[in-house]
């Protein structure tokens, strides 16, 4: 597949003599998982793009244009994947990067790869919606300084691109579209996406960790607490133009709970597709979704954001590891033991 730049250049509407920097994003498979009566249900995963999550496909852009625009660094706020994926992408173009990040309160992993990337990391005391703020207020005294969050329209169209190939792959929109809200930039691009590239869009189900669910709620909090960092967000950037694809589309926004999103993990995981705790929201979204009111025939497409390995503390848990001396007897009666007890 091109990159992504080229592969929707028309659409992007970005300038000509912008040179792209890519690691490969976007082209992402979508899999169908399971048929529900009339529904076919479609797994789309975001979690196989270069840096693990969705947000390749709007930084690709973002960083290119920056790069266009002669900015000399990069920034972000973050809850790991943009740090992650702004690190990468600044590394591509050769621009430093300063990626901010609550304390305390990003998955080791995403740390990790931002350090690998060679971006600055910066802990700051609060939440994300803290960093945000504080970033942004940063990037708009300093015009050398490009901020690459989704508040900068560039990464929006960008992630756009998602909804383009569901739509090539499908022939056509689906009748629902579950993916997982935080800072609502996500939501808010396929909406634009799928009206760009159609002038339709899928019934909307924007689905919220309870505890950091203000779209649910209808106001924004202060206080945020879900195992899925990724979406502990309380004041969504975008929040208004997530209100606008729920609205028009006759979608719903809801909140599923710690208990909801960590069974949907390890359903997902055990038909052999991982993905992290705040992607599993998605699902478990639609499967309540599904105890509310009957699904539309057709094909429902899940957006699972970002890949198992990016938040490792509970699927850890699950694991138990039996301990055996190497002989082949001994190793072939404890298989034996362990598969009467699975059978039973
Ligand atoms: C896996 O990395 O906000 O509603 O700073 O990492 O567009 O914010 C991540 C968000 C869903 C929510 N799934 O998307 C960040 C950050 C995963 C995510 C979301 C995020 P938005």
């Amino acid at each position: 597949m091109p990159v992504l730049i080229e592969r929707y250049r028309r659409w992007l509407e970005i300038p000509s003599d912008v040179v792209p920097y890519s690691i490969g994003e976007g082209s992402t498979p979508l899999v169908h998982w399971q048929t529900w009566g009339q529904s076919r249900v479609w797994l789309k995963l975001e979690g196989t793009n270069p840096t693990g999550s969705f947000k390749d496909r709007g930084m690709t852009v973002a960083v290119s244009m920056a790069r266009h625009q002669n900015a000399k660094a990069v920034i972000c706020a973050s809850t790991g994947n943009t740090a992650a994926s702004a690190a990468a992408y600044a590394g591509r173009a050769g621009l430093p990067a300063f990626v901010v990040m609550p304390e305390g309160q990003v998955a080791p992993p995403k740390m990790v790869q931002a350090a690998a990337h060679g971006a600055q990391l910066i802990a700051v005391q609060g939440n994300f919606d803290h960093a945000l703020t504080a970033v942004r207020q940063t990037a708009a005294t300093e015009s050398w300084i490009a901020l690459v969050n989704s508040v900068n329209p560039w990464r929006i169209r960008g992630q756009e691109t998602a909804a383009y190939e569901i739509v090539d792959e499908l022939g056509g929109v689906p009748q629902l579209l579950a993916l997982p809200v935080g800072n609502a930039g996500n939501i808010s691009a396929y909406f634009q996406g799928f009206r760009r590239y159609t002038r339709q869009s899928p019934e909307f189900l924007g689905v919220q960790a309870q505890g950091a669910d203000p779209l649910v709620q209808n106001r924004f909090m202060d206080e945020v607490a879900t195992i899925a960092s990724a979406i502990r967000i309380g004041h969504p950037a975008s929040a208004d133009t997530a209100r606008i694809a729920v609205k028009e589309s006759h979608g719903q926004f809801l909140s599923v709970d710690d208990t909801a999103i960590l069974s949907a993990q390890r359903e997902l995981a055990r038909g052999g597709i991982f993905v992290e705790p705040a992607s599993a929201a998605a699902y478990a979204g639609l499967l309540k979704r599904q105890n509310l009111s009957v699904l539309p025939a057709g094909d429902i497409v899940v957006v699972l954001t970002g890949a198992g390995l990016k938040d490792t503390d509970t699927p850890l848990r699950w694991a138990s590891i039996t301990a055996t001396p190497s002989h082949a007897s001994t190793l072939l009666t404890t298989i034996t033991t362990m598969l009467d007890e699975a059978l039973d």
